[in-house]
């Protein structure tokens, strides 16, 4: 099951044809930059690639009305005076002759990757496409979007393949009010959306933008909004978004398909959005999605400007698509404290829509961080202002030098591996998955086995020696990620051991995830090196900042 890329050179085609400021950064480049980087990095070649076709005016008609896409089709034939004068009588938009061929491959483009996943001839995918959709309206063209592509894509896997709940993501740093529109009052599409917002000072300036605006009739909580008021924004808000407002209300809502309308002038550098969050993050954000809707993930390119930072963004999210791990994520990870406002007043507002964000009292974990006093110095604040252009000189090389060393992580030769004891052996595997033979524990693990009686038995030591096998192979780079077996009364046992094992082999921080009742290792040092997570543990006290508990009631011990 691989990744789909839908792209068709025609989609270049389309550019502005007079001086508009506001307009020439929506440009071919975007397109030609971003798939010359995938190439150079292999990524293209991983793909399932599909040229894109157009989309059918019935296609069209799923979202926009016969007037408007007959107006959209009629310019084809204008000179460019006439084509400046229809396209002023829109908010920032621009119409060449290629625009409706542009534009419907756009769309075929989402249509195809919708239609390749749901047939299961990938698990995912993205559509790297231009025009972008997500301000187009039934009737309208708005912020450099004709046709809408994510909402018809929803429509059509509705009518074409039974769909009854699908989730979109916009994650571009505009508001996809378009795609607000055609589905505020519809329970079947839930559409989550952050966007810089600045208390509605930034294009395009609508109320309905704003955290309060949940959806109408049967769609009241099916709309999510997430307003930024600062810019700035970096990793660790976007991360926090994430696991405090989209994930517990997506995983309520439980969809069939997940929709990204994939905008990249959220990530650094771009000039619209002046937010900070680095490529990597998108590879994170990307993970995240791929728990829900059993991994069908159709990505449509929207936005981003800054070309360097779009191709490496859209690189991270195609390695994150074809299962790839992602680059970890540097800084401190600490939300700004109008990050923590914005995420939570939007579970203000959703919490009588959607039980996961029910919760009494304040929420400790969204309070400002004494870590991070308000009004943090960031200089992305400030741009614009002379006094501060030593500032903003600073940004462009601190930003080049964040692209230009991008983190490569070398992709593990083996995804999977797994170390089996002799009589698991019969447990049916996918094909994909490597078998380790492992080896008897070596003296050195014999050394650390020693003071455990459950380790006496042949059995238990054999199964050590192929778990520690196969954490060798995942510190040294040759695998991804692993499964072992152990006999049950040596599991503590073989879980310290491989604790302190890891550790001495050169492994920074290790997390430890107990699920159900097991004690941690008495005698680990609380270095800050160990994070001991038992989800069903016994008590919910406090046992230290690297010992936490979640004891679950009713839950068989
Ligand atoms: C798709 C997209 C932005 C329009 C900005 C107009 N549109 N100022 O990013
Ligand atoms: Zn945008």
């Amino acid at each position: 099951m691989g990744t789909a890329l839908v792209y068709h050179e025609d989609m270049t085609a389309a550019r502005l044809l007079w001086d508009d400021p506001e307009c020439e950064i929506e440009c071919p480049e975007r397109l030609t930059t971003a798939l010359e980087r995938l190439q150079q990095r292999g990524l293209e070649q991983r793909c399932l690639q599909l040229a894109a076709r157009e989309a059918s005016e019935a296609e069209l008609g799923l979202v926009h009305s016969p007037e408007y896409v007959a107006l959209v089709r009629g310019t084809q034939a204008l000179g460019t005076g006439e084509l400046q004068t229809l396209s002023g009588q829109y908010d920032a938009v621009y119409f060449h002759p290629s625009t409706f061929h542009c534009a419907r491959l756009a769309v075929g483009a989402a249509l195809q990757l919708v239609d390749a996943v749901l047939a299961g001839a990938v698990r995912n995918g993205l559509a790297l496409v231009r025009p972008p959709g997500h301000h187009s309206q039934r009737a309208a063209a708005n912020g450099f979007c004709v046709f809408n592509n994510v909402a018809i894509a929803a429509k059509h896997a509705q009518r074409q393949h039974g769909l009854h709940r699908i989730l979109i993501v916009d994650w571009d740093v505009h508001h996809g009010q378009g795609i607000q529109y055609i589905f505020e009052d519809d329970p079947s599409v839930l559409y989550f959306s952050w966007h810089r917002y600045e208390h509605g000072r930034f294009w395009p300036y609508l109320r309905e933008s704003d955290a309060d605006a949940v959806g109408q009739g049967p769609g009241l909580g099916f709309t999510v909004n997430l307003p930024w008021n600062q810019v700035g924004m970096g990793n660790a808000d976007y991360v926090a978004a994430f696991l405090h407002v989209l994930l517990p209300v997506a995983f309520e809502f439980n969809p069939e398909l997940v929709l990204v309308s994939a905008g990249f002038d959220s990530a650094i550098g771009d000039p619209e959005g002046q937010m900070q969050a680095t490529p990597e993050c998108f590879a994170h954000l990307t993970q995240l999605l791929q728990v829900l809707a059993g991994g069908r993930v159709c990505a449509v390119l929207e936005g981003g400007y800054h070309l360097e930072s779009l191709s490496q963004s859209v690189c991270m999210m195609v390695q994150a698509l074809l299962g790839d791990p992602a680059p970890p994520l540097l800084g401190p990870m600490v939300p700004h404290g109008s990050a923590l406002e914005s995420i939570q007043s939007v579970r203000v507002a959703q919490g009588p829509h959607w039980m996961s964000l029910q919760q009494q009292g304040v929420a400790p974990v969204l309070s400002p961080s004494p870590h991070s006093p308000e009004g943090r110095p960031s200089s992305l604040l400030l741009t614009g202002r002379p006094e501060f252009k030593a500032a903003a000189t600073q940004d462009v090389a601190a930003l080049s030098s964040l692209l230009d060393q991008p983190r490569l992580n070398p992709t593990p030769p083996v995804r999977t591996a797994v170390a089996l004891a002799a009589p698991d052996a019969a447990l049916a595997l996918p094909s994909d998955v490597l078998c380790e033979e492992g080896s008897a524990p070596q003296e050195e693990t014999q050394a650390w086995a020693r003071p455990h009686e459950a380790l006496a038995q042949d059995r238990a030591l054999t199964a050590l020696g192929k778990v520690l096998y196969l954490l060798d192979r995942i510190l040294d780079g040759q695998v991804s990620s692993g499964i072992a077996v152990t006999p049950a009364c040596a599991a503590a046992a073989t879980l310290d051991v491989a604790i302190r094992c890891g550790l001495s082999h050169g492994a920074q921080r290790l997390l430890c995830l107990a699920v159900g009742q097991l004690d941690r290792p008495p005698d680990l040092t609380d270095d800050g090196r160990n994070l001991w997570l038992n989800i069903g543990g016994k008590e919910a006290a406090a046992l230290s900042m690297f010992h936490v508990s979640v004891p679950l009631p009713g839950l068989p011990a």
